[in-house]
């Protein structure tokens, strides 16, 4: 009896650490910025964004290939995110969207 509750009380710490750190380490991933234009045809966006860490870019307006297109799903100009930016070559994609603003 007595056992059985530890083990599920640490079995709730353990959950909880492990969903913690998960968090954190998106939010070191994540870009914060505010739509601007959108193309759903080509799957563009156009982000102004702050400091870019993940990536080493200072804040600029620039455009975004979303990928997959499917990313842009329910956003509108004007809609603050988190993001998250990849680079590869020379190209940007953003693969991770969330509004921080309706
Ligand atoms: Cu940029």
């Amino acid at each position: 009896m007595q056992n059985s509750i530890i083990k599920r009380v640490l079995g709730t710490v353990i959950i909880s650490a492990l969903a913690f750190s998960v968090n954190s380490f998106a939010q070191t991933e994540m870009a914060q910025g505010q739509v601007t234009r959108i193309d759903m045809s080509t799957g563009k966006v156009t982000i102004r964004h702050g400091e870019i860490k993940s990536i080493d870019m200072p804040p600029m307006t620039m455009v975004f290939t979303a990928r997959p297109k499917s990313t842009l799903d329910g956003l509108k100009v004007g809609d603050k995110i988190d993001f998250v930016a990849k680079q590869e070559n020379d190209a940007l994609f953003v693969t991770k969207v969330v509004k921080t603003s309706p």
